[in-house]
């Protein structure tokens, strides 16, 4: 019996170390992750509920969770894809890494961080999804 209890106590109190741990990590992960809902249209735009002009803007290096919703337009890639989503640099429009997104009809949602560097950037579609597809885009901005 008192045998049993030795065995037993070191991974009673490591489970407990485990679940302290795990309960610090969880937290500031839930805190700093921001929900940005966006709709990607059968009309070629994007559309954000409340915003006559949709428009997204962040903090350098935030962590968002971008939730979209996606209707399909005119055309679409073989692949499935009915609309695509990716962030250039308004200065030299060269693409951003981990921002190059496509959609699928329906609800999506992709765990994002916001780029290191302020500034102007520009949402785009790259799904061909209808003749007025260049008109798919949005204002992106980056704050200190
Ligand atoms: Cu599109």
């Amino acid at each position: 019996m008192s045998r049993n209890m030795t065995n037993r106590q070191p991974i009673r109190r490591m489970g407990f170390a485990l679940a302290v741990a795990s309960a610090f990590v969880a937290v500031p992960w839930a805190q700093a992750q921001r929900v940005i809902e966006v709709t990607a249209d059968g009309d070629s735009r994007y559309k954000m509920t409340g915003q006559r002009t949709p428009e997204i803007t962040v903090k350098a290096g935030e962590q968002i969770l971008l939730r979209v919703t996606a209707n399909r337009g005119k055309s679409w890639n073989r692949d499935g894809s009915i609309h695509g989503f990716t962030l250039l640099r308004a200065k030299d429009r060269s693409r951003v890494e981990g921002w190059d997104l496509l959609f699928k009809p329906g609800k999506q949602e992709f765990l994002l961080t916001a780029p290191s560097e302020p500034g102007a950037y520009e949402v785009v579609c790259t799904v061909i999804c209808s003749a007025d597809h260049e008109g798919m885009h949005m204002k992106f901005t980056v704050l200190p």
